[in-house]
């Protein structure tokens, strides 16, 4: 909004025309969304603890996790609202991708804000049935994959990572890789979220190394340069993951163990599915693979675990899954585990750019 405000007076106070620089539009959507978290965080606690929208713990969890009982959740309310209003601030609203990246957002948000009340309501672990959620987010994923494919603007070729000569083009089947990347996202985002800052410390790295891609695809002679996708638009997004990046380093303020406030799934479905929907809009679908792969790790171990026990009558892979249980139940003090896992995906966020180069 600030770019449309003040960017066409630059003739007459000719440093407006900073504006135009969406580096500096990223820095200061940065700022803005980690300052409103930061401001809105002891507030949006206090007014959780007054309205009792604690945290139902499951008994068959981690006995470390009762103590956890009642702490507030919903805090993902605070990262949606934090992205939103800096991302409008600071980017420019002519750009579709914008509005589709909030779209999803708002989208996935509000299914995880359903499951959390219904939660609430049932004063339950249990929230909406799971079919109910992945319809919904199935049809968020799928419309905004369609509104994609119909874009004259957006390829339907698959990037590669490693190999910049081999560009499958899917035709109308990216539709349904890219519902299929959007829906895994959110959900692999959502199984991690289980210790304290676990999910947004690498969902905020995710955003940071996606900061970069977007930048790079939204540039067309640096995209000509590294031989990677050029998507005319997609600059703005780097907007919205610096917007991202800084309601992360905010939320977690207050989320790092022992933890003030739980995100939700209003929270880490809103997260992972924007996250999806980045990777589809900046051509970097796959390597979202190996950038969130703290999230893939999480779910591979849910699903073995899953199956093996349905497979095996009963016996289990893993003491616990998702991982970060297991680890847990081995006797990795909490902060530990989700500190290391830090780490891991700041390597695995360095490999990724690396492979930029590295093609
Ligand atoms: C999402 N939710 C956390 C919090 C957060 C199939 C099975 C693997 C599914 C999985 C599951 O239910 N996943 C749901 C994980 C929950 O966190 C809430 O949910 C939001 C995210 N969606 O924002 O509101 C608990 O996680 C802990 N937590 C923290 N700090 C945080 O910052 O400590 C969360 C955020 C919170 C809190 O305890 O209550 C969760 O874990 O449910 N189920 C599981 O993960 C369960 N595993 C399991 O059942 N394993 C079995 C299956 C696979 C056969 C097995 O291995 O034998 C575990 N989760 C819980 N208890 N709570 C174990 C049992």
């Amino acid at each position: 909004m600030i770019y449309h405000l003040l960017y066409p007076l630059s003739d007459t106070f000719s440093y407006f025309n900073v504006f135009r620089y969406i580096t500096l539009r990223t820095i200061y959507a940065t700022i803005t969304a980690l300052l409103i978290s930061f401001i809105l965080g002891p507030w949006l606690i206090r007014k959780l603890q007054l309205l009792h929208i604690g945290q139902q713990i499951r008994e068959d969890g981690p006995g470390s996790h009762l103590s956890k009982e009642g702490t507030p959740t919903m805090g993902g309310l605070l990262i949606i609202f934090s992205v939103a209003i800096s991302t409008i601030l600071w980017s420019r609203l002519d750009v579709e991708y914008i509005w589709i990246v909030l779209t999803v957002t708002l989208g996935f948000g509000l299914v995880g804000f359903m499951d959390d009340y219904r939660k609430l309501n049932n004063q339950s672990s249990k929230g909406i049935s799971g079919t109910s959620r992945l319809i919904a987010e199935v049809a968020i994923a799928l419309t905004i994959s369609i509104v994609l494919y119909l874009n004259p603007g957006f390829s339907t070729n698959v990037t590669i990572p490693f190999f910049k000569k081999i560009l499958p083009d899917l035709g109308w089947g990216y539709i349904v890789l890219s519902t299929f990347i959007i829906v895994g996202a959110a959900n692999a985002v959502n199984l991690t979220d289980g210790l304290d800052g676990l999910a947004i410390g690498p969902a905020t790295i995710c955003f940071g190394t996606y900061l970069l891609f977007a930048y790079l695809a939204g540039n067309i002679k640096i995209s000509g340069y590294l031989q990677i996708p050029y998507v005319a638009g997609t600059g703005e997004l780097t907007v919205f993951c610096g917007a991202m990046v800084g309601a992360g380093v905010g939320f977690l303020w207050y989320n790092t163990y022992p933890a003030q406030i739980f995100m939700g799934d209003v929270g880490s479905l809103s997260l992972g599915g924007a996250l999806g929907t980045i990777a589809v809009m900046t051509k970097q679908e796959i390597i979202l693979a190996i950038v969130g792969g703290i999230f893939i790790v999480e779910t591979i171990s849910v699903i073995f675990q899953v199956g093996w026990f349905k497979v095996s009558n009963g016996r289990r892979i893993f003491r616990m899954a998702p991982i970060h249980h297991h680890l847990e139940l081995k006797g990795w003090a909490e902060p530990k585990v989700i500190v290391r896992f830090w780490i891991i995906s700041i390597i695995l966020a360095l490999i990724a750019v690396s492979t930029l180069k590295l093609r």
